[in-house]
């Protein structure tokens, strides 16, 4: 059995500043794709554009990104679907594929109910292979079983589609043991835990005429200060004590 621990701080949704002062434009064009996707950076190279209503498809940096956070704009360009759009943590190329040993995390955002899954942003832990067709509603990355295990919805959005030809502000800070996702400034997911180290990458699955524009990344500080970095078990029990730990200090 793996032993990784992973825990979900039930924090309410909080506003929270982003730190971009130093951030630096993202060069996409030295991004590698993986999957069915058909990826095109633009010509300012921090812009890409995914095209295909394809099989689960990620556009990645390649490099190991612990220690980084990642921000920019996420906007669906058609009216025509309403699939998954997201993002990867921690990936390493050929794992849609499954790698032996693939363990990533997934955040992605389903625009409208269908098959097994609810519309909404939420986060994932995926330790096998995805490739499923591009309209395989029963598929494991559809349904987030299998190889992909939910690990929480999102404070706000997690029952919530995306709107089209709309465009989302997103920063994503990935560190070993924590993980933080905020849209248009609003702390939506925060998952603390063990976190294998791999790639930054954009997801796309089942949904065309996604673009994510404007893409910079900036360095974390050594310790994110916020509580949410206690190791805890994702258990009711797990949260209910951490909850009356935070009670007693308070
Ligand atoms: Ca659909
Ligand atoms: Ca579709």
């Amino acid at each position: 059995m793996n032993s990784i621990r992973i825990s979900v701080a039930a924090i309410a949704a909080a506003v929270v500043a982003t730190t971009a002062a130093n951030a630096a434009p993202v060069d996409l064009s030295s991004w590698i794709v993986d999957g069915g996707g058909n990826w095109t950076v633009a010509g300012d190279t921090s812009t890409v554009f995914q095209s295909l209503n394809s099989a689960p498809t990620v556009f990645h940096n390649g490099v190991d990104s612990q220690g980084l956070s990642l921000a920019g704009n996420i906007t669906v360009e058609t009216t025509g679907d309403d699939d998954f759009i997201g993002f990867v943590l921690g990936y390493t190329q050929g794992d849609i594929a499954g790698n032996p040993g693939t363990d990533y995390i997934l955040v992605d955002w389903k625009q409208g109910t269908q098959g097994g899954w609810d519309k909404g942003l939420a986060i994932s832990r995926v330790t096998g292979p995805i490739q499923a067709s591009g309209t395989d509603t029963s598929a494991d990355a559809w349904d987030h079983v299998g190889s992909v295990q939910l690990l929480a919805r999102a404070n706000n959005l997690g029952n919530t589609g995306w709107v089209d030809n709309t465009s989302y502000a997103f920063q994503i800070d990935f560190t070993s043991t924590l993980i933080r996702v905020l849209v248009d400034g609003v702390l939506e997911l925060q998952v603390a835990g063990s976190f294998a180290n791999g790639a930054f990458g954009f997801y796309n699955f089942s949904q065309p005429s996604v673009r994510y524009a404007g893409i910079t990344e900036d360095v974390l500080p050594p310790e994110i200060p916020i509580p949410g970095a206690l190791p805890l078990m994702l258990t009711g029990m797990g949260l209910a004590s951490f909850l009356k730990r935070r009670k007693r200090k308070a």
